[in-house]
């Protein structure tokens, strides 16, 4: 197929808030933008496609449930809305986020494809995106399933290095085949700018983070290292520094608590979910990503997009988005006093924290702007 054809591209992937469901959606935007017919399944409306204008067709297959059924098999109905549309349409690509269950319904939809010989069967791009390597897909009882999408894709990518090198020692080299190829996140210079932080000038000096507050986020911890730097008894006590805390999810009770008991709940907004997050990026003095496990980071680049740097604990792949020093400050992931003593610093030295930011937007511009990344992503079906 020459570069310029048009391809019939179906993206499946979880309709999460953050992460990769920004990622599956924002590509299926670019690549409708571009020409190509791009169908999304899922088994709800990802928020950031839900919100877009352009020219993507949402499949939502949520399947019937069945008194025999212990939970409703979202991913089978998936599977089958692809292979009726292929069956309909011819497509192309399949390209599955996340290994679980995605890339499964993807290479089941292929096979099936594949015995229908009046049609060419779909290729399946799988794209690893974290957990679906470093936690869930690494328990027993999925790893020899993902191993199996590792080898039967027609070609893989991982969002960092990092993951890559975790891929090959969690499913040994034979699962690699030599062939996952990097593609960063990517994010829309336009809509994630440093100009939308004007408004807010005058505000107290503010640490942000957006997460779905799931354990491996450690949204409590934050909490506490918040505390550590401005909490009754710490040194900056006397300011009048602030947290603005944005999303849901599990552990949002816990994290109210830990502000409570830490005495800074007066200092803690929680916003819960929220669209317009350029807006609450962009006045921030710094974003603050506390997670465990973090195979990229994109809440991260968002905020670097948006002028504002980024203290970060030194996992995974975050490094190779935010260069320490440069576009923020990444710290040991068992040092909450690190991250305390990181986030007085950037609060203190608002000066400081702003030429930081402006390095943190020309990384993003030099490294993360969406074309350059789409344009790889396009490559890779052209393979
Ligand atoms: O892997 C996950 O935890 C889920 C995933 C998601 O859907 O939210 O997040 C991952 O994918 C993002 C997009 O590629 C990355 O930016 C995140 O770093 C990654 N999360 C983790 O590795 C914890």
């Amino acid at each position: 197929m020459a570069k310029t054809d048009r391809m019939k591209i179906g993206v499946l992937c979880h309709p999460t808030y953050g992460g990769s469901g920004v990622v599956a959606s924002e590509l299926a935007l670019s690549l409708a933008e571009r020409g190509h017919e791009v169908h999304l399944f899922s088994h709800r409306a990802p928020p950031r496609l839900a919100r877009a204008s352009g020219r993507v067709e949402l499949h939502v297959a949520q399947g019937v449930p069945y008194p025999l059924f212990h939970a409703t098999p979202h991913d089978l109905a998936i599977t089958s809305a692809v292979l009726d549309l292929h069956e309909s349409l011819g497509l192309d690509i399949l390209h599955a986020h996340y290994a679980l269950p995605h890339a499964v319904s993807a290479l089941l939809a292929r096979s099936a494809a594949k015995g229908r010989p009046s049609q060419r069967a779909p290729r399946v791009v799988t794209t690893l995106h974290g957990t679906d390597i470093t936690l869930v897909g690494n328990d027993q009882s999925y790893a020899p399933l993902v191993r199996y999408t590792l080898t039967a894709s027609d070609a893989v990518t991982a969002v960092s290095a990092d993951l890559v090198q975790r891929t090959a020692e969690n499913f040994g080299p034979e699962a690699m085949a030599g062939r996952i190829a990097v593609v960063p996140n990517f994010v829309d210079l336009a809509e994630f700018h440093p100009g939308v932080a004007t408004a807010q000038t005058g505000s107290p000096p503010t640490v942000v983070h957006v997460s779905n507050f799931r354990a491996v986020k450690r949204v409590p911890w934050l909490v506490e290292a918040f505390a550590l730097a401005c909490g009754p008894g710490s040194p900056g006590e006397a300011t009048d520094w602030r947290l603005l805390l944005v999303g849901d999810g599990p552990d949002q009770a816990r994290s109210r608590r830990a502000a409570k008991n830490c005495g800074v709940d007066e200092r803690v907004t929680f916003l819960g979910t929220r669209d317009a997050l350029p807006g609450l990026l962009a006045p921030a003095d710094v974003y603050a990503l506390s997670s465990s496990e973090e195979s990229f980071g994109l809440s991260a680049l968002e905020s670097m997009a948006c002028g504002t740097p980024v203290l970060a604990c030194n996992v995974g792949g975050v490094s190779e988005v935010v260069e320490d020093g440069v576009s923020g400050w990444l710290v040991d992931v068992d040092d909450p006093q690190a991250f305390a003593d990181g986030l007085s610093r950037a609060l203190r030295d608002r000066d400081r924290s702003r030429a930081m930011g402006a390095s943190a937007r020309e990384r993003a511009e030099s490294l993360f702007a969406r074309d350059r990344i789409v344009d790889q992503y396009e490559n890779i079906y052209h393979l």
